[in-house]
Protein backbone atom coordinates (compact mmCIF):
# COMPACT_ATOMS: atom_id res chain seq x y z
CA UNK A 1 0.00 0.00 0.00
CA UNK A 2 1.51 3.70 -1.45
CA UNK A 3 1.76 6.13 1.33
CA UNK A 4 -1.07 7.82 -0.17
CA UNK A 5 -3.72 5.21 0.08
CA UNK A 6 -2.39 4.72 4.01
CA UNK A 7 -3.47 8.54 4.35
CA UNK A 8 -6.54 8.09 2.69
CA UNK A 9 -7.60 4.76 4.70
CA UNK A 10 -6.53 6.68 8.12
CA UNK A 11 -8.15 9.75 7.30
CA UNK A 12 -11.33 7.68 6.50
CA UNK A 13 -11.20 5.56 9.64
CA UNK A 14 -11.16 8.38 11.63
CA UNK A 15 -13.64 9.74 10.02
CA UNK A 16 -15.86 7.18 10.06
CA UNK A 17 -15.14 6.48 13.78
CA UNK A 18 -15.92 10.18 14.50
CA UNK A 19 -19.09 10.00 12.95
CA UNK A 20 -20.55 6.83 14.66
CA UNK A 21 -19.57 8.06 18.03
CA UNK A 22 -21.42 11.75 17.06
CA UNK A 23 -24.52 10.45 15.70
CA UNK A 24 -27.47 8.50 16.96
CA UNK A 25 -29.46 6.53 14.03
CA UNK A 26 -32.55 7.00 16.02
CA UNK A 27 -33.34 8.50 19.58
CA UNK A 28 -35.03 7.32 21.96
CA UNK A 29 -34.85 6.46 25.46
CA UNK A 30 -32.07 4.07 26.08
CA UNK A 31 -30.15 6.01 23.51
CA UNK A 32 -30.63 9.60 24.19
CA UNK A 33 -28.87 12.17 22.53
CA UNK A 34 -28.45 14.09 25.27
CA UNK A 35 -28.01 12.26 28.93
CA UNK A 36 -27.81 14.07 32.03
CA UNK A 37 -26.81 12.86 36.24
CA UNK A 38 -29.43 12.58 38.51
CA UNK A 39 -29.33 14.60 41.68
CA UNK A 40 -27.10 17.05 40.71
CA UNK A 41 -29.74 20.22 41.02
CA UNK A 42 -28.83 20.93 44.55
CA UNK A 43 -32.50 20.14 45.60
CA UNK A 44 -33.55 16.45 46.30
CA UNK A 45 -36.83 17.92 47.18
CA UNK A 46 -37.55 19.00 43.10
CA UNK A 47 -36.72 15.78 40.93
CA UNK A 48 -39.01 17.69 38.19
CA UNK A 49 -36.07 20.29 38.13
CA UNK A 50 -33.68 17.45 37.62
CA UNK A 51 -33.17 16.37 33.87
CA UNK A 52 -32.30 12.64 33.43
CA UNK A 53 -32.41 13.15 29.09
CA UNK A 54 -33.60 14.15 26.09
CA UNK A 55 -33.82 12.76 22.69
CA UNK A 56 -35.22 13.15 19.33
CA UNK A 57 -37.43 10.82 16.80
CA UNK A 58 -39.69 11.95 13.91
CA UNK A 59 -42.51 11.24 11.51
CA UNK A 60 -42.48 12.32 7.80
CA UNK A 61 -43.57 15.38 8.43
CA UNK A 62 -42.40 16.06 12.16
CA UNK A 63 -39.52 16.01 14.44
CA UNK A 64 -40.10 14.65 17.92
CA UNK A 65 -38.49 15.91 20.78
CA UNK A 66 -38.66 14.61 24.05
CA UNK A 67 -37.35 15.28 27.74
CA UNK A 68 -37.09 13.08 30.71
CA UNK A 69 -37.23 14.39 33.95
CA UNK A 70 -35.95 12.48 37.16
CA UNK A 71 -39.22 12.58 39.41
CA UNK A 72 -43.19 14.07 38.62
CA UNK A 73 -43.84 17.44 39.86
CA UNK A 74 -44.31 18.14 43.22
CA UNK A 75 -48.08 17.75 43.77
CA UNK A 76 -48.91 18.13 47.65
CA UNK A 77 -46.48 19.00 50.70
CA UNK A 78 -43.63 19.69 49.24
CA UNK A 79 -44.14 22.64 47.52
CA UNK A 80 -47.01 24.38 50.48
CA UNK A 81 -46.28 27.65 51.38
CA UNK A 82 -44.13 29.01 48.50
CA UNK A 83 -44.57 31.59 45.91
CA UNK A 84 -45.95 30.17 42.62
CA UNK A 85 -42.95 29.63 39.89
CA UNK A 86 -43.00 29.48 36.15
CA UNK A 87 -40.52 26.97 35.29
CA UNK A 88 -39.14 26.81 32.01
CA UNK A 89 -37.78 23.88 29.96
CA UNK A 90 -36.30 23.72 26.66
CA UNK A 91 -34.26 21.23 24.96
CA UNK A 92 -32.02 23.42 22.60
CA UNK A 93 -30.36 22.14 19.00
CA UNK A 94 -29.59 23.64 15.53
CA UNK A 95 -30.38 22.90 12.00
CA UNK A 96 -27.63 24.26 9.39
CA UNK A 97 -26.75 27.25 11.02
CA UNK A 98 -29.91 28.13 12.86
CA UNK A 99 -30.46 27.18 16.76
CA UNK A 100 -33.94 26.34 17.77
CA UNK A 101 -35.56 25.99 21.07
CA UNK A 102 -38.55 23.38 22.02
CA UNK A 103 -39.82 24.88 25.40
CA UNK A 104 -42.86 24.69 27.57
CA UNK A 105 -43.83 26.69 30.92
CA UNK A 106 -45.45 25.31 33.80
CA UNK A 107 -46.93 27.45 36.19
CA UNK A 108 -47.28 26.10 39.54
CA UNK A 109 -50.62 27.26 41.07
CA UNK A 110 -51.70 26.61 44.86
CA UNK A 111 -55.29 25.02 43.83
CA UNK A 112 -57.94 23.34 45.91
CA UNK A 113 -60.59 21.97 44.05
CA UNK A 114 -60.02 24.05 40.92
CA UNK A 115 -59.70 27.27 42.54
CA UNK A 116 -56.17 29.26 43.61
CA UNK A 117 -55.60 28.91 47.00
CA UNK A 118 -52.65 29.59 49.07
CA UNK A 119 -51.12 26.95 51.34
CA UNK A 120 -53.34 24.50 49.20
CA UNK A 121 -52.47 21.61 46.75
CA UNK A 122 -49.86 22.49 44.23
CA UNK A 123 -50.94 21.28 40.97
CA UNK A 124 -50.19 22.03 37.18
CA UNK A 125 -52.32 24.15 35.78
CA UNK A 126 -54.27 23.12 32.99
CA UNK A 127 -53.27 25.47 30.02
CA UNK A 128 -49.24 24.59 29.27
CA UNK A 129 -47.48 26.99 26.70
CA UNK A 130 -45.85 25.11 24.27
CA UNK A 131 -43.68 26.94 21.76
CA UNK A 132 -40.61 26.69 19.35
CA UNK A 133 -38.04 29.59 19.59
CA UNK A 134 -35.15 30.78 17.91
CA UNK A 135 -32.15 31.23 19.78
CA UNK A 136 -28.96 33.51 19.47
CA UNK A 137 -25.27 32.61 21.41
CA UNK A 138 -23.29 35.06 21.97
CA UNK A 139 -20.80 33.51 19.76
CA UNK A 140 -19.19 30.72 20.50
CA UNK A 141 -20.01 30.66 23.96
CA UNK A 142 -23.06 29.08 26.40
CA UNK A 143 -24.52 32.44 26.81
CA UNK A 144 -28.07 32.94 25.01
CA UNK A 145 -28.83 37.01 23.96
CA UNK A 146 -31.90 36.43 23.30
CA UNK A 147 -34.61 33.96 22.06
CA UNK A 148 -37.46 34.74 19.98
CA UNK A 149 -40.60 32.58 19.88
CA UNK A 150 -41.68 31.87 16.18
CA UNK A 151 -45.20 29.73 17.17
CA UNK A 152 -46.77 27.65 18.80
CA UNK A 153 -46.57 23.60 18.87
CA UNK A 154 -48.06 20.82 20.33
CA UNK A 155 -46.50 19.23 23.41
CA UNK A 156 -47.68 16.62 25.59
CA UNK A 157 -46.56 15.80 29.29
CA UNK A 158 -46.45 11.90 29.50
CA UNK A 159 -46.81 11.37 33.24
CA UNK A 160 -46.61 7.99 33.13
CA UNK A 161 -42.95 8.21 32.01
CA UNK A 162 -42.34 11.74 33.04
CA UNK A 163 -41.35 12.67 29.97
CA UNK A 164 -42.31 16.14 27.95
CA UNK A 165 -42.71 15.68 24.51
CA UNK A 166 -42.86 18.50 21.65
CA UNK A 167 -43.90 18.02 17.90
CA UNK A 168 -42.29 20.75 15.55
CA UNK A 169 -43.10 20.35 12.13
CA UNK A 170 -40.40 19.93 10.01
CA UNK A 171 -40.67 22.95 7.62
CA UNK A 172 -41.08 25.06 10.69
CA UNK A 173 -37.09 23.82 11.53
CA UNK A 174 -35.71 24.04 8.02
CA UNK A 175 -35.88 20.20 7.38
CA UNK A 176 -38.02 19.38 4.10
CA UNK A 177 -40.79 16.50 4.82
CA UNK A 178 -40.65 12.88 3.45
CA UNK A 179 -37.29 12.42 2.53
CA UNK A 180 -36.46 15.80 1.40
CA UNK A 181 -34.84 16.04 4.46
CA UNK A 182 -32.87 12.96 4.75
CA UNK A 183 -29.48 13.46 6.24
CA UNK A 184 -29.43 16.69 7.74
CA UNK A 185 -28.46 16.72 11.23
CA UNK A 186 -29.50 18.11 14.61
CA UNK A 187 -26.54 19.17 16.00
CA UNK A 188 -25.42 21.00 19.69
CA UNK A 189 -28.34 19.47 21.22
CA UNK A 190 -28.50 20.11 25.12
CA UNK A 191 -31.27 20.73 27.73
CA UNK A 192 -32.19 23.08 30.86
CA UNK A 193 -34.80 24.08 33.06
CA UNK A 194 -34.69 27.78 34.00
CA UNK A 195 -36.76 29.67 36.61
CA UNK A 196 -38.73 31.65 34.16
CA UNK A 197 -39.37 34.42 37.04
CA UNK A 198 -35.69 35.17 37.80
CA UNK A 199 -34.36 34.53 34.04
CA UNK A 200 -37.39 34.99 31.92
CA UNK A 201 -36.83 33.93 28.07
CA UNK A 202 -35.98 37.44 27.04
CA UNK A 203 -32.99 38.44 29.21
CA UNK A 204 -29.32 37.16 29.19
CA UNK A 205 -28.92 33.40 30.42
CA UNK A 206 -25.42 31.62 31.15
CA UNK A 207 -27.17 27.96 31.82
CA UNK A 208 -23.51 27.58 33.61
CA UNK A 209 -24.36 29.16 36.33
CA UNK A 210 -28.37 30.65 35.83
CA UNK A 211 -30.41 27.34 35.27
CA UNK A 212 -31.82 24.93 37.69
CA UNK A 213 -30.56 22.09 35.78
CA UNK A 214 -28.78 21.76 32.47
CA UNK A 215 -27.50 18.91 30.05
CA UNK A 216 -24.59 19.43 27.51
CA UNK A 217 -24.33 22.98 26.72
CA UNK A 218 -23.99 24.69 23.27
CA UNK A 219 -20.09 24.42 23.42
CA UNK A 220 -20.08 21.27 24.87
CA UNK A 221 -23.27 19.24 22.92
CA UNK A 222 -24.71 15.93 23.29
CA UNK A 223 -24.70 13.43 20.43
CA UNK A 224 -26.40 14.73 16.74
CA UNK A 225 -29.40 13.38 15.60
CA UNK A 226 -29.29 12.42 11.80
CA UNK A 227 -32.82 12.78 9.64
CA UNK A 228 -33.79 9.63 8.48
CA UNK A 229 -37.06 11.09 6.27
CA UNK A 230 -39.79 8.96 7.33
CA UNK A 231 -38.94 8.41 10.87
CA UNK A 232 -37.64 4.57 11.68
CA UNK A 233 -35.94 3.42 8.75
CA UNK A 234 -32.36 5.21 8.35
CA UNK A 235 -31.74 4.94 4.23
CA UNK A 236 -27.89 5.72 4.72
CA UNK A 237 -25.73 4.27 1.81
CA UNK A 238 -22.76 5.92 1.19
CA UNK A 239 -20.57 5.94 -2.31
CA UNK A 240 -17.06 5.97 -1.58
CA UNK A 241 -13.60 5.67 -3.50
CA UNK A 242 -9.90 6.22 -2.66
CA UNK A 243 -9.09 7.41 -6.55
CA UNK A 244 -12.14 9.12 -8.53
CA UNK A 245 -9.41 9.89 -11.69
CA UNK A 246 -8.05 7.51 -13.78
CA UNK A 247 -5.90 8.03 -17.26
CA UNK A 248 -6.65 5.20 -19.85
CA UNK A 249 -5.95 5.30 -23.51
CA UNK A 250 -8.68 5.08 -25.95
CA UNK A 251 -10.24 1.53 -26.76
CA UNK A 252 -8.83 0.20 -23.17
CA UNK A 253 -10.89 -0.53 -20.65
CA UNK A 254 -10.05 2.02 -16.72
CA UNK A 255 -11.41 0.65 -13.98
CA UNK A 256 -13.07 2.18 -10.79
CA UNK A 257 -13.34 0.48 -7.70
CA UNK A 258 -16.23 2.28 -5.18
CA UNK A 259 -16.95 1.41 -2.05
CA UNK A 260 -20.82 1.19 -0.58
CA UNK A 261 -21.18 0.91 2.56
CA UNK A 262 -24.41 0.37 4.82
CA UNK A 263 -24.78 2.67 7.56
CA UNK A 264 -28.54 2.42 7.66
CA UNK A 265 -30.16 0.62 9.87
CA UNK A 266 -31.91 -2.19 7.72
CA UNK A 267 -30.37 -4.60 5.20
CA UNK A 268 -31.05 -2.48 2.03
CA UNK A 269 -31.40 -3.71 -2.12
CA UNK A 270 -29.96 -0.89 -3.63
CA UNK A 271 -29.57 -0.88 -7.49
CA UNK A 272 -26.76 1.11 -9.55
CA UNK A 273 -27.28 3.41 -12.64
CA UNK A 274 -25.14 5.50 -14.43
CA UNK A 275 -26.40 9.29 -15.29
CA UNK A 276 -26.86 10.17 -19.03
CA UNK A 277 -23.02 10.36 -20.53
CA UNK A 278 -21.16 10.40 -24.13
CA UNK A 279 -22.89 7.01 -25.48
CA UNK A 280 -19.95 6.69 -27.76
CA UNK A 281 -17.79 5.66 -24.29
CA UNK A 282 -18.47 2.19 -22.96
CA UNK A 283 -19.60 2.23 -19.08
CA UNK A 284 -20.15 -0.99 -17.40
CA UNK A 285 -21.40 -1.88 -13.70
CA UNK A 286 -20.89 -4.86 -11.89
CA UNK A 287 -23.33 -5.62 -9.87
CA UNK A 288 -25.95 -3.46 -10.90
CA UNK A 289 -28.30 -4.74 -8.42
CA UNK A 290 -27.33 -6.13 -4.81
CA UNK A 291 -28.13 -6.82 -0.86
CA UNK A 292 -26.24 -4.79 1.51
CA UNK A 293 -26.75 -6.36 4.87
CA UNK A 294 -27.12 -3.54 8.25
CA UNK A 295 -23.19 -2.32 8.66
CA UNK A 296 -21.69 -4.41 5.68
CA UNK A 297 -19.84 -2.71 2.74
CA UNK A 298 -19.74 -4.08 -1.17
CA UNK A 299 -17.43 -3.37 -3.84
CA UNK A 300 -19.38 -1.84 -6.69
CA UNK A 301 -16.60 -2.01 -10.14
CA UNK A 302 -16.83 0.42 -12.70
CA UNK A 303 -15.36 -0.29 -16.16
CA UNK A 304 -15.21 2.87 -18.64
CA UNK A 305 -13.76 2.18 -21.93
CA UNK A 306 -13.06 5.47 -24.36
CA UNK A 307 -13.62 5.19 -28.05
CA UNK A 308 -10.80 3.89 -29.68
CA UNK A 309 -10.60 7.72 -32.05
CA UNK A 310 -10.86 9.82 -28.86
CA UNK A 311 -9.70 13.22 -28.81
CA UNK A 312 -6.12 12.91 -26.53
CA UNK A 313 -6.78 14.66 -23.37
CA UNK A 314 -10.87 13.86 -22.97
CA UNK A 315 -12.57 13.78 -19.94
CA UNK A 316 -15.25 11.68 -19.19
CA UNK A 317 -17.43 12.81 -15.78
CA UNK A 318 -19.62 9.93 -15.12
CA UNK A 319 -21.82 10.17 -12.19
CA UNK A 320 -23.32 6.93 -10.91
CA UNK A 321 -26.50 6.70 -8.85
CA UNK A 322 -27.92 4.46 -6.91
CA UNK A 323 -31.41 4.06 -5.76
CA UNK A 324 -32.27 1.60 -1.92
CA UNK A 325 -35.46 -0.17 -2.34
CA UNK A 326 -38.26 1.03 0.49
CA UNK A 327 -38.09 -1.29 3.45
CA UNK A 328 -42.19 -0.79 3.25
CA UNK A 329 -43.75 0.27 -0.37
CA UNK A 330 -42.44 -0.19 -3.93
CA UNK A 331 -40.98 3.21 -3.71
CA UNK A 332 -36.93 3.98 -3.97
CA UNK A 333 -34.70 6.42 -2.01
CA UNK A 334 -31.79 7.47 -4.03
CA UNK A 335 -28.24 7.48 -2.40
CA UNK A 336 -26.88 10.93 -1.63
CA UNK A 337 -24.52 12.18 -2.70
CA UNK A 338 -24.02 10.18 -5.82
CA UNK A 339 -20.59 9.77 -6.96
CA UNK A 340 -18.08 11.26 -9.90
CA UNK A 341 -15.64 9.35 -11.42
CA UNK A 342 -13.39 11.49 -13.69
CA UNK A 343 -11.75 9.13 -16.84
CA UNK A 344 -9.06 11.03 -19.19
CA UNK A 345 -8.58 9.74 -22.58
CA UNK A 346 -5.05 9.71 -23.58
CA UNK A 347 -3.97 8.50 -27.75
CA UNK A 348 -2.89 5.14 -27.67
CA UNK A 349 1.38 5.22 -27.51
CA UNK A 350 2.72 5.35 -31.30
CA UNK A 351 -0.62 6.71 -32.57
CA UNK A 352 0.53 10.17 -31.37
CA UNK A 353 3.66 10.41 -33.72
CA UNK A 354 1.80 9.18 -36.68
CA UNK A 355 0.82 12.97 -37.27
CA UNK A 356 4.83 13.86 -37.60
CA UNK A 357 6.37 16.70 -35.70
CA UNK A 358 3.51 19.01 -36.02
CA UNK A 359 0.88 17.93 -33.82
CA UNK A 360 3.72 17.45 -31.42
CA UNK A 361 5.16 21.10 -31.56
CA UNK A 362 1.19 22.45 -31.77
CA UNK A 363 0.74 20.48 -28.36
CA UNK A 364 4.05 21.19 -26.65
CA UNK A 365 3.10 25.54 -27.38
CA UNK A 366 -0.43 24.29 -25.56
CA UNK A 367 1.42 22.60 -22.28
CA UNK A 368 3.99 25.75 -22.11
CA UNK A 369 1.57 28.50 -23.14
CA UNK A 370 1.62 30.34 -19.84
CA UNK A 371 6.14 30.11 -20.13
CA UNK A 372 5.98 31.47 -24.23
CA UNK A 373 3.22 33.94 -23.31
CA UNK A 374 5.94 35.35 -20.81
CA UNK A 375 8.41 34.80 -22.93
CA UNK A 376 6.46 37.05 -25.75
CA UNK A 377 5.73 39.76 -23.20
CA UNK A 378 9.67 40.09 -22.20
CA UNK A 379 10.54 40.49 -25.61
CA UNK A 380 7.81 42.31 -26.88
CA UNK A 381 9.11 45.05 -23.52
CA UNK A 382 12.58 44.92 -24.45
CA UNK A 383 11.98 45.89 -28.63
CA UNK A 384 10.24 48.87 -27.20
CA UNK A 385 12.43 50.00 -24.73
CA UNK A 386 15.13 49.71 -27.45
CA UNK A 387 12.74 51.38 -29.94
CA UNK A 388 12.75 53.83 -27.10
CA UNK A 389 16.56 54.52 -26.68
CA UNK A 390 17.14 54.19 -30.80
CA UNK A 391 14.92 57.25 -31.31
CA UNK A 392 16.59 59.49 -29.15
CA1 LIG B 1 -29.81 16.21 36.10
Amino acid sequence: MSIRNFLVLLIGLLFASSFTLGTALAGDETNPEVDDGLGDTGDSTRQFQDIDSAWFDETNTSVIVSMKMAGPPPSVQSLLNEDITPFDYEVYFEVEGTNYAACVIIEYAASLGGSVVEGGVYNLQDSWNWELREVNYALGTDIIQSETPIGGVSGIYRSQNVVLEWTLNKEDIGIGEDFAGRGKELVNTWAAVWDATENPANSQRNPNNQAWDYANTNTNPGKNYRITGRGGVDYNIIFSIDDDEVETYGGTAAEFIVRVENNGTHKFNVDFFPREYDEKWLVELNPNSTVITKGASITLKVTVTPPKDVVNGTVLVLVIEGNIHEIEGNGTVPVQPPITLRTVALTPPGESDEGGWWPDFIETLRENLAIIAGAIAVVAIAIIILVVLVRR
